[in-house]
């Protein structure tokens, strides 16, 4: 199942003001350029990704993955994440120095599989990864778990190929539940956020991580850990 979560840059959101200044205009019509690049980018690694799903779903009767989402970073939150490195909200600098204004969110049914995608990822020629972080191995402070690659991927357009960058992020069903909950309940929720949510918020993170690893040995018919 594919769900695309933003259609795509809202350039109403660089017309709000009455008068628009040259610089504005100038921002609008690379947006609108820039828009189609990294729609373009999105399109072939959600592609190759559900090449690869269905590839195995023939060969092996599992699905590695259960959904794919993916979106077009909105024009609010690339010009907060440039101002907050102190960079000017110019295309150069979006092309420069965002490297996720595409992105994919591959939620996997077992960890082995977000494993298993990432090497079918690397295996094709097509795409190089740039950059990896797993914070499943490794959690974030917060709790956070998923694997996060950056892919290099080529798109042909009249001019030549050109390389953007896609970011991948990789999870499982339970990792995804606890980053979408988190999420909610630290920036979107009206109640305060304390110290003794995010405690709470980090031993549910260590709670999925056991329960992940005990539905892989389920299914892969291990024995349990303890005397059932
Ligand atoms: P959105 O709308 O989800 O894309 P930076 O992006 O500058 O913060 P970095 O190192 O490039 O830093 O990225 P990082 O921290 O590896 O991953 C950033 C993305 O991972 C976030 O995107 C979230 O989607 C997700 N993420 C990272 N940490 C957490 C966390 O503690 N909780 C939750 N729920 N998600 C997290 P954006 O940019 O925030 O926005």
């Amino acid at each position: 199942m594919l769900i695309e979560k933003h259609s795509s840059i809202r350039l109403r959101d660089l017309s709000q003001q009455k008068t628009i200044s040259p610089e504005q205009t100038e921002l609008a019509q690379g947006m609108v350029r820039l828009n189609h690049l990294y729609r373009s980018a999105l399109k072939m690694a959600v592609a190759q990704l559900e090449i690869l799903d269905e590839e195995f779903a023939t060969m092996y009767d599992h699905s590695p993955i259960h959904h794919i989402e993916y979106r077009i970073k909105t024009l609010e939150s690339i010009t907060e994440k440039l101002q907050r490195r102190g960079l000017e909200v110019t295309i150069d600098n979006i092309f420069a120095h965002i490297q996720d204004v595409a992105g994919v969110r591959v939620i996997c049914n077992y960890l082995d599989d977000i494993y298993y995608m990432r090497r079918l990822l690397t295996r094709t020629e097509s795409f190089g990864i740039q950059r990896e972080a797993d914070y499943i191995k490794e959690p974030k402070e917060t709790g956070y778990r998923s694997l996060h690659l950056i892919l290099d991927v080529p798109i042909v357009i009249s001019e030549g190929t050109l390389h953007l960058p896609v970011e991948v992020q990789l999870r499982t069903i339970a990792m995804d539940m606890w980053a979408s909950l988190e999420h909610e309940l630290r920036y979107k929720s009206d109640r305060n956020f304390s110290d003794s949510d995010a405690a709470r918020l980090r031993l549910c993170s260590e709670a999925i991580g056991e329960i992940d690893r005990e539905m892989q040995r389920i299914y892969l018919g291990e024995k349990p850990e303890y005397e059932v």
